[in-house]
């Protein structure tokens, strides 16, 4: 099997991506957030954030279905003639969730012949789905490699969950670094052009690094794009020290008589849309519900046109420990958003909220507090909390939105809201 190209040759495809080709920067690319779940956990990664290895961490994006993805690209097509490639680049790994990766391409192809297909993954379930990716005509992949030793590895990932096993430490390493470089060199012999990206976090892996883009040369990778670590809130690397930009653009020189280097990433957002230069993703959120939007009408919308047409239900979750519903309304700084969808549960996003109740002191302040939440929520059907004082309960309640008290797993709690919701109880 090889790859088979529809219209474009992958020459004239990778000449203009704009990733792949300096000189292609007056074309656009446009991610599709539909891989919400990951199989590694990297130590400078916190889930609430976009995955680091391909996007920049502080934005959330929305997660999307195949057919909402599809939806969106049609009108992002119309609207941007010079859109030469469609990526999915997380907010989780796109192998972890290759149905959805699988599903949205297919649909997405049915559009339009041209488009080029790229894929950013950890490389973990890359052997697994090499063949599967040619069939769908990915031509260009991007594998994150931060180390071609174990121990180093083992440094910068906290767990690798290889098909269930979970991996720590130097075996962790191992076991990501054997199905990376096997399915890298499969990827290239096959014809996709691979590019390998190494996020340069000092004092772990920097001195490391040219080593990594010799090893990864001789596997068939295309070209290599270091990348400074950007130490996320909330990860184990969040007081590590970052390079500065001429460290890493020494870095990159050095290597650039190794293998071809990347030097104008934008380390760009999981669902960005636009040239890498001009980013105009928020002109298509509003086609979605966006962690942006706090227009009530657009929401409220929104909500009726879930329900009516998709059988679709929203809920925002108040978590403490982002596996059950474990939180009091009044105490939640942020809630969970979840969808249910046919019957298929999906995280969508994390939405901030003022706290309703900080204690005896700002009793005076709960009007605007209720107000910034509700918000936050009107595209809900309901908010799962484990308590709630009579107060917002009503003034959710008078906006169509219901509160249930549970204290259980989030998925469990969710699908009995739906049957109190059926019931109407
Ligand atoms: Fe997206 Fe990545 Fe494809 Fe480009 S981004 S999946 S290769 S289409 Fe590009 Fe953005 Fe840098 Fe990625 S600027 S973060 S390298
Ligand atoms: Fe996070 Fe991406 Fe690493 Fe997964 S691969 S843990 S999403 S940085």
């Amino acid at each position: 099997m090889s790859v088979n190209v529809s219209a474009r040759t992958i020459e004239e495809k990778t000449f203009m991506h704009p990733c792949y080709n300096c000189i292609a920067h007056k074309y656009a690319r446009m991610h599709i957030p539909v891989a919400p779940k990951c199989n590694v956990s990297c130590n400078f990664c916190n889930r609430k954030y976009d995955c680091v290895n391909e996007t920049r961490p502080g934005v959330t994006s929305e997660v999307l279905t195949p057919e909402e993805a599809k939806d969106k690209f049609k009108i992002v097509k119309d609207k941007v003639r010079n859109l030469t490639v469609v990526g999915i680049a997380g907010p989780g790994d796109p192998l972890a969730n290759f149905d959805e990766t699988k599903k949205s391409i297919e649909l997405i192809k049915n559009e339009s012949k041209d488009i080029t297909f790229c894929l950013s993954t950890n490389g973990l379930m890359l052997p697994f789905y090499v063949d599967k990716l040619i069939e769908l005509e990915v031509t260009h992949l991007t594998i994150t490699i931060n180390a071609v030793d174990p121990k180093i590895g083992g440094e910068i990932y906290k767990f690798v969950n290889y098909l269930g096993d979970v991996f720590v430490g130097e075996e962790a390493g191992r076991v990501l670094l054997s199905n990376q470089l096997s399915g890298l060199k499969y990827a290239a012999q096959k014809g996709i052009v691979c590019k390998v990206n190494i996020v340069m976090i000092k004092g772990v892996n920097d001195v490391h690094v040219p080593e990594i883009v010799k090893k990864v040369k001789e596997c068939g990778a295309y070209m290599a794009n270091i990348m400074p670590l950007i130490p996320v809130k909330g990860s184990a690397f969040e007081n590590n020290p970052t390079v500065t930009e001429v460290e890493l653009n020494n870095m990159r020189k050095s290597c650039d008589s190794i293998l071809k280097q990347m030097y104008h990433c934008k380390q760009c957002r999981a669902d960005a849309i636009g040239t890498l230069e001009n980013d105009i993703s928020s002109q298509f959120r509003g086609n979605n519900i966006s962690e942006e939007s706090n227009d009530n009408e657009n929401k409220l919308e929104d909500k009726n046109v879930i329900e009516l047409k998709h059988h679709k239900y929203r809920f925002a979750i108040a978590s403490k420990s982002g596996v059950s519903i474990d939180e009091h309304f009044g105490h939640a700084s942020e809630f969970y958003i979840y969808d249910m969808i046919n019957d298929e549960i999906k995280f969508r996003e994390k939405r901030k909220v003022n706290k309703y109740c900080n204690g005896v002191y700002d009793c005076g302040e709960h009007e605007d507090k209720i107000e910034n939440i509700i918000k936050n929520v009107i595209d809900c059907n309901a908010v799962l909390v484990v308590r709630a004082g009579f107060e917002p309960m009503d003034r959710l309640y008078e906006k169509g939105i219901r509160v249930f008290e549970m204290y259980q797993e989030i998925n469990k709690g969710i699908r009995k809201a739906v049957e109190l919701l059926k019931k109407n109880k």
